[in-house]
């Protein structure tokens, strides 16, 4: 598990090199704006429970075959085991957020995600449309002004989304 200091350690080190000064530059401007990432990790952190339960919802919605008699969540326990996928792919994308990496989420989260889904029977394709759902949410709770003040988080919001991408492609 990286992260983006630890990232860019170990890439100079596989090459015997100094950091770089572009590497210097990336990382100080990532330090100068790292309120507006904990901030966004806050924000989606304590919104967690709607955020997977309004994208579950709305999944199961254009989806009904889900929840039906034989569906891939129809029963409690398959309900249960979808909500809990859910929060942990954000679980995972949080840590990722806060990293600035994504190696955390690769590494315990996505890695086999697929096969184990092709495994279970559990549509992957429905699992990916529930994360672009909470991707959807999460970026709206995380670009929220009221109440802050008002900055360019134009570059951390397309990393965030990157996160949620990357989780939906590795499933579908
Ligand atoms: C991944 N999910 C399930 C299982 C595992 C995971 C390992 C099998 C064991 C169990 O049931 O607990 N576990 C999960 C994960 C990590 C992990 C992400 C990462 C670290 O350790 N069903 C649907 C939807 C979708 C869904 C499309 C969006 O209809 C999910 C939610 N996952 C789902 C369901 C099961 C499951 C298991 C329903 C139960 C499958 C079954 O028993 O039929």
């Amino acid at each position: 598990m990286l992260d983006a200091f630890a990232k860019v350690v170990s890439q100079a080190d596989a090459r015997g090199e100094y950091l770089s000064a572009g590497q210097l530059d990336a990382l100080s401007a990532m330090v100068a704006d790292g309120n507006k990432r904990m901030d966004t990790v806050n924000r989606i952190t304590s919104n967690s429970s709607a955020i997977v339960a309004d994208a579950a919802r709305s999944l199961f919605a254009e989806q009904p075959q889900l929840i039906a008699p034989g569906g891939n969540a129809y029963t409690n326990r398959r309900m249960a085991a979808c909500l809990r996928d859910m929060e942990i792919i954000l679980r995972y994308v949080t840590y990722a957020i806060f990293s600035g990496d994504a190696s955390v989420l690769d590494d315990r989260c996505l890695n086999g995600l697929k096969e184990t889904y092709l495994a279970l029977g559990t549509p992957g394709a429905s699992v990916a449309v529930g994360v672009q759902k909470m991707k959807e949410a999460a970026l709206k709770i995380a670009n929220d002004t009221n109440g802050i003040t008002r900055g360019d988080c134009s570059a951390l919001m397309s990393e965030v989304a990157g996160y949620f991408d990357r989780a939906a492609s590795a499933v579908a």
